[in-house]
């Protein structure tokens, strides 16, 4: 009980503190973000009608988008403008139709070492996706293999296109996955699934991948992106302070026990009673109006 409420008590003080710090740093990336253009391995973009969704596209096609250290350090960095940009209610990753990401890259990983692993770091630029607080959406057409179906989990919302495959095939390459294929994959599809992906190396269709709550929604492949920037754009409509708040709930029971989870649910619950944004929603439907969040 001490424990959960002591965990409760310095998230929402670092969210607070966040949360009060927001606007002087969306001053300075309104500049970086039409500055935006510059990357050498993603796009981005923002768009939907209220201009409030950043959309990364992985762009490296002739390696089916493989995940090299450029590619995520680029994917970190648009993540963190995008982050400080207070217009930006949700983010939309994707990839190109043949490739959301055929894994890490297999090339640059080859002549690496054990010590070299653990001393530099090795792929470290990973946690920042998971670390992301807004909502993002992954839009996955293609393949999204190994360290692309593990960055696929890290977002919170999963839309397929109809001929997307998901796969862990690291063992075919005599490693394991590394960023989650065999924590995040087994906590969603299950132990025997997780094992039988894992072991075999074997990829599920995106059809499966909707009947195993891997993914939320399959879509016909040309109308993945905008149905993702739909979605996007409709948990746009909400308070992003409550949004946020959401998103760490219920991540939170991946994380730890029920009785733990169901205990931070309910003071995070309790903590929306201090906005002004659960006052002006409950106040909108009682006055049977639409509700004017002002994200405070
Ligand atoms: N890495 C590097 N290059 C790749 C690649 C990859 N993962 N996947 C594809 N490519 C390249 C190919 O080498 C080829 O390049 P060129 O030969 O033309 O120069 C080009 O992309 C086109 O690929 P193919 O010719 O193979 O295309 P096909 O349509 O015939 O086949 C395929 C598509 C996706 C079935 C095939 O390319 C494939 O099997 N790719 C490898 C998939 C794979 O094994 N992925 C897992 C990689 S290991 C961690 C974070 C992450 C990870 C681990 C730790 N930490 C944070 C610690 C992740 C590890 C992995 O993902």
């Amino acid at each position: 009980m001490a424990n959960i409420a002591k965990i409760f008590a310095s998230r929402t003080q670092s969210m607070l503190q966040a949360a009060a710090r927001q606007p002087q740093v969306a001053t300075r990336f309104s500049r970086s973000a039409s500055t935006a253009g510059n990357w050498e391995f993603i796009k981005t973009d923002i768009t939907g009608e209220k201009k409030n969704v950043g959309v990364i596209t992985l762009n490296r096609p002739k390696a089916l988008n493989a995940l090299c250290n450029g590619l995520m350090k680029e994917i970190s960095i648009a993540l963190q403008q995008f982050s400080k940009d207070k217009n930006i209610a949700a983010i939309v990753l994707t990839g190109s139709e043949k490739a959301f990401a055929a894994g890490a890259d297999i090339k640059e990983m080859l002549p690496n070492t054990y010590s070299q692993c653990i001393q530099g770091n090795f792929l470290n630029d990973w946690v920042e996706v998971a670390r992301t607080q807004k909502p993002i959406i992954a839009a996955v057409n293609g393949y999204a293999l190994g360290g692309g179906c593990e960055l696929a989990m890290m977002c919170d919302i999963i839309y397929a296109g109809d001929k997307a495959k998901f796969g862990q095939p690291e063992i075919a390459l005599g490693t394991i996955p590394g960023a989650g294929g065999t924590q995040r994959l087994t906590r969603v599809v299950g132990k025997s699934k997780a094992m039988e992906m894992c072991l075999t190396g074997n990829m599920i269709s995106a059809q499966e991948a909707e009947k195993l709550g891997l993914a939320s929604k399959v879509v016909p492949a040309d109308q993945l992106l905008a149905e993702a920037i739909k979605l996007a754009e409709k948990i746009g409509t909400h308070s992003s302070l409550i949004v946020q708040l959401c998103k760490e709930s219920v991540n939170t029971a991946y994380e730890t026990t029920l009785q733990e989870g169901l205990k931070f649910e309910r003071r995070t619950f309790h903590a929306t009673f201090s906005t002004a944004d659960r006052k002006e929603g409950m106040t909108a439907f009682a006055e049977k109006r639409p509700a004017n969040f002002t994200n405070e």
